[in-house]
């Protein structure tokens, strides 16, 4: 018998020379259990079951009826002209999951940044990504549950030269930090904080869950594009998408904000660990999961979630959104 390790943290492709012909396996992070395993397990179960019973449960009670989040000491501010594309997020204190801080208003994108709107810088700057530079970029082959180095993977052939060519009105995908750097600062905008990017996604701290609400299938609706299935061995596509999904193919959630849980995850402008400033290549916080997201495995799209992958990354299931002061 077997199970994932949920929480193995090499859950992306590196692009270091040594790894450069190898691929990351999922089955490497699954361990084996014994009858005699599982009996230690069920005892442990039972025991904790019986702690439980004797604990203070009107404690945990309250805990559970107490906000996950609350905005608190909103500030008045006048909403500033509205830009095409981006909604403005008023300023306020966030205080959540552990998170306290005071945020300054302003504007975020609607939507991922599609192919359309990478094209465009593409073409007004000639720039290369660092997928075209390294002349590939990973893949996530559902045939063997594995992320792939690709030749010739890129932001215009996200899963490689032999599969289709990115529709327009895709989330750009196969860009590293350093590309979604390089096109916020042509666009004039900038990349998120985690902060930024939660307090958007939870509608200024007031979502508890998912930027949908708290229910993963309101009324029974998709809400987003995610992974119905036990990741990483099917996905039965029950929402439409079996991987990228066009961008606002699902609602927008209560602020405006298209697709921030699933379809592609996003980056953020915040290191995983702050004191790798001097790190050339530092991993990087990612934000609100993807197609490749299932309940299962990752559970990126909860607004709490996160992931980590280098700045020099590039996946066929990670995008981004900017923001602007
Ligand atoms: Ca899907
Ligand atoms: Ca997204």
């Amino acid at each position: 018998m077997v199970f994932l390790n949920i929480d193995h943290p090499k859950y992306h492709l590196h692009r270091i020379p040594e790894l450069r012909k190898e691929s990351f396996n999922y089955f490497t992070t699954m361990q084996t259990i014994t009858f005699a395993d599982l009996r230690k397990i069920t005892i442990a179960l039972l025991l904790a079951g019986i702690l439980w019973s004797c604990s203070d449960q009107p404690a945990m009670e309250a805990q559970d009826d107490a906000p996950a989040s609350q905005a608190v000491a909103e500030k008045s501010e006048v909403p500033p002209p509205p830009i095409e594309g981006m909604v403005w997020m008023q300023g306020g204190h966030l205080q959540r999951e552990g998170r306290s801080a005071d945020l300054q208003g302003f504007y975020v994108d609607a939507t991922e940044v599609t192919v359309k709107e990478f094209r465009e810088f593409i073409e007004a700057t000639g720039f290369q990504t660092e997928a075209d530079a390294y002349g590939w970029s990973g893949v996530f082959n559902r045939k063997t549950q594995t992320w792939d180095p690709v030749d010739g993977a890129n932001w215009e052939y996200p899963i490689g030269p032999d599969g289709p060519k990115a529709a327009e009105d895709e989330p750009v995908t196969q860009v590293s930090w350093n590309d979604a750097t390089a096109y916020a600062k042509w666009a004039g905008k900038r990349l998120p904080s985690e902060t930024e990017w939660l307090w958007a996604a939870s509608q200024r701290g007031e979502q508890k869950f998912l930027n949908w609400g708290d229910e993963l299938l309101p009324e029974g609706k998709f809400m987003g594009n995610w992974w119905q299935g036990i990741f990483p061995y099917e996905d039965s596509g029950d929402d439409g998408f079996l991987g990228v999904a066009p961008v606002k193919s699902f609602p927008p959630d209560a602020n405006g904000l298209y697709d921030i849980g699933g379809n592609v995850w996003e980056w953020t402008n915040d290191l995983r660990y702050p004191s790798d400033q001097a790190n050339p290549n530092p991993e990087m916080v990612i934000k609100g999961g993807s197609f490749l997201c299932a309940d299962n495995y990752c559970a990126g799209y909860e607004l709490d979630s996160h992931q980590f992958t280098p700045k020099d990354s590039g996946l066929n299931h990670l995008g981004f959104r900017c923001v602007k002061d």
